[in-house]
């Protein structure tokens, strides 16, 4: 039987015997072998997927939400906010819901992929939109939450990179190790902070021998840890990591830091075409965000910048149905034809 993420994982959590556990049975995504890229499959590298799309909301989310909401619940809250650029929306939505308690989520207006939204506004949360980008979203929900009852669950909340940690517990069990290399898309910066708190811990705990090296990618028009300030208007087709002012930059650079890792821009179109060899090679549809992991890693692969025998995990971090309205945007749907056998045979390249 699946377990609450919070009961899996009890020793390395903040939690006590009173926390209520409030929980969706998140976590224990499978590391899904890839096929290739030809550039891995040529250098003897293998790359495997955490594909956090099959969490309960559909993204990696919910790993540290069931904790910030539970602990939110325990100290009284009755109601939860957060900014975002749609995931966290969906998943604190989702976890109130489960809590019996309200959510409020501030989001860019205009900037929010449409599978987000709907699980946000059907889950019952209360949604106010701003006329800004995701920064300004944040910074008005930290202050909202210093003013009012109200538990900030962003991931400046430390409970969301506890809970979210526990990716590279999961990933370490599988492999029976740390991999030489794990690579993820950077927005926020939360989960990369995250991934490396874990690994950290297992190591310190003598649970694996060794770290891996942290490689984070930000999206070219979205990428102010890699130009070293933040950029007042981001902009990326991949709407979740539209971020300019990271609140975990700090955690951001120590992991790329202290893992000999690295922190890289990609442009849109890699982005997309990573998202579009993952659906289309690897039966992995995921939203595009995610596939700045594999647009990031394919770059080291072509410059040969990954030792071979190395394994390579990519964090996937949401689900492609997340995003219809890219999907719309950049894969052509085919005219009606007449409802004729010949007419399909022909269509379908049978004749
Ligand atoms: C699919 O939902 O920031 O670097 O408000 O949804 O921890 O921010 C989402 C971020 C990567 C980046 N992939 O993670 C939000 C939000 C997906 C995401 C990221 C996000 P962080």
């Amino acid at each position: 039987m699946r377990q609450p993420l919070i009961e899996r994982y009890r020793d390395y959590l903040p939690v006590s015997p009173k926390t209520p556990v409030v929980s969706l049975l998140e976590g224990s995504t499978p590391l899904l072998p890839l096929k290739g890229p030809p550039e891995a499959r040529e250098q003897g590298i293998q790359l495997f997927a955490k594909y956090e799309g099959l969490n309960p909301t559909a993204s990696f989310k919910d790993r540290g939400m069931t904790l910030a909401v539970s602990k939110a619940v325990e100290e009284g809250a009755r109601a939860v906010a957060a900014a975002s650029t749609g995931n966290t929306s969906a998943s604190a939505a989702a976890y109130a819901a489960r809590a019996g308690i309200q959510a409020i989520v501030v989001l860019p207006a205009g900037y929010v992929a449409l599978g987000k939204l709907a699980q946000t506004l059907v889950h019952g949360a209360t949604i106010v939109q701003v006329e800004g980008n995701f920064d300004a979203a944040l910074r008005i929900v930290r202050e909202l939450t210093e003013r009012y009852p109200v538990a900030l669950v962003n991931s400046i909340n430390p409970y969301r990179i506890e809970g979210q940690k526990t990716i590279a517990f999961e990933v370490a069990e599988d492999l029976g190790d740390a991999p030489e290399f794990h690579a993820l898309p950077v927005g926020n910066a939360g989960n990369i902070t995250a991934h490396w708190k874990g690994y950290r811990e297992l190591h310190a705990a003598g649970e694996i021998p060794r770290l891996p090296r942290m490689l984070g990618f930000q999206a070219e028009g979205a990428a102010p840890i890699v130009k070293g300030h933040p950029v007042e208007k981001p902009e990326t087709v991949a709407t979740a990591i539209r971020i300019g002012n990271p609140a975990s930059w700090q955690g951001a650079l120590a992991a790329r830091d202290e893992s000999g890792g690295a922190i890289e821009a990609v442009p849109d179109e890699e982005i997309l075409a990573a998202w579009r060899y993952l659906a289309s090679e690897e039966g992995i549809f995921v939203e595009p965000a995610s596939a700045a992991s594999l647009a990031g890693v394919w770059r080291w692969l072509k410059e040969k910048k990954i030792p071979p025998e190395s394994r390579v995990v990519l964090t996937l971090t949401g689900h492609g149905l997340k995003d219809p309205g890219t999907a719309e945007r950049e894969v052509r749907l085919p005219d009606p034809i007449p409802a004729r056998v010949e007419a399909v045979a022909a269509a379908a390249g049978l004749e």
